[in-house]
């Protein structure tokens, strides 16, 4: 598929998607999306790829969503199109894990995007901020719910409400970013994180993802139980057979992905 927004390529099992409207800072129009979505639906179909990395240019990962198409838009508008949820909720359904590489401004629905994915690797240039209410509308696309969960009330209500940027290495004490690296490495640092998580087993990967989401999503006791569901079904898999006896004969294992 040729895509106007985004640069989409293969680097063994990784997909790795990278958002390209330099001009306007990567804001997320719905182009923009409509194409990120399709791109994580090929990717997703494919059994080639174990995970999945989005990026940015090196001064933006995403400027936020676009104000020259919002500027225009009314509430019958924004209702009726149900933006956000319309085409936005891709990104928070995919199964295979999601690492955003972030360089630059995160910002408002940029900041959002970040969070949508399952790790945020960030370079130490990078910016996050919710400056939505200098513009007289407030995050959303998770900005008043995910950032807390991330960062905590305090932080969360502070990015919100004052609209002053976190740099990597608040963001990183803060609990948002997974990893911190020079700003030239890294794309290297999530390829390889992805590559990684790539070599496993797929459907183990999947599980993972699925078991930490629902620590969100449930009690503790109803996470455990999850968690310990989905632990003994992974007893049915050839990938398990093979992990176990590949450590028990001592060479590297060779997981099918199924
Ligand atoms: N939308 C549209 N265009 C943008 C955006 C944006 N969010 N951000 C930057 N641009 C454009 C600028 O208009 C400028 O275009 P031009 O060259 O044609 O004038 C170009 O990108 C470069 O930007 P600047 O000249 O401003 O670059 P600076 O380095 O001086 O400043 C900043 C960089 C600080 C990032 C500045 O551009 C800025 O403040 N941008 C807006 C940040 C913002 O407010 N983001 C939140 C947007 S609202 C939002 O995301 C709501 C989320 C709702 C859910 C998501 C639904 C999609």
């Amino acid at each position: 598929m040729e895509y106007q927004t985004i640069l989409v390529e293969q680097r063994e099992r990784v997909g790795l998607i990278t958002l390209n409207r330099p001009k306007a800072l990567n804001a997320l129009n719905d182009a923009l999306i409509d194409e990120l979505g399709a791109a994580l639906d090929s990717f997703e179909a494919d059994d080639g790829i174990g995970a999945i990395v989005i990026t940015g240019s090196e001064k933006a990962f995403a400027a936020g969503a676009d104000i020259s198409a919002m500027a225009g838009w009314d509430y019958v508008d924004v209702y009726k199109s149900d933006f956000i949820t319309r085409n936005w909720e891709r990104v928070r359904r995919a199964r295979k894990p999601i690492i955003a590489a972030v360089a630059g401004f995160a910002l408002g629905g940029g900041c959002e995007l970040a969070m949508m994915c399952d790790i945020i690797i960030a370079a130490d240039t990078a910016k996050f901020g919710q400056p939505e209410v200098k513009l007289g509308i407030l995050p959303g696309a998770g900005g008043t719910q995910r950032l807390p969960r991330a960062v905590g009330k305090a932080k969360a209500m502070d990015l919100c409400l004052t609209a002053r940027f976190m740099d990597a290495t608040e963001a990183e004490k803060a609990g948002l970013v997974s990893r911190v690296v020079p700003a030239e490495r890294v794309l290297e640092e999530a390829l390889g994180a992805a590559q990684a998580i790539a070599s496993y087993s797929l459907p183990i990967v999947m599980m993972i993802k699925e078991s930490i989401n629902r620590a969100y999503e449930s009690p503790l006791s109803e996470g455990l139980l999850f968690e310990r569901r989905v632990f003994h079904a992974a007893f049915s898999l050839a990938d398990k057979r093979e992990g176990m006896a590949a450590f028990l004969e001592k060479r590297a294992a060779k997981f099918s992905h199924r």
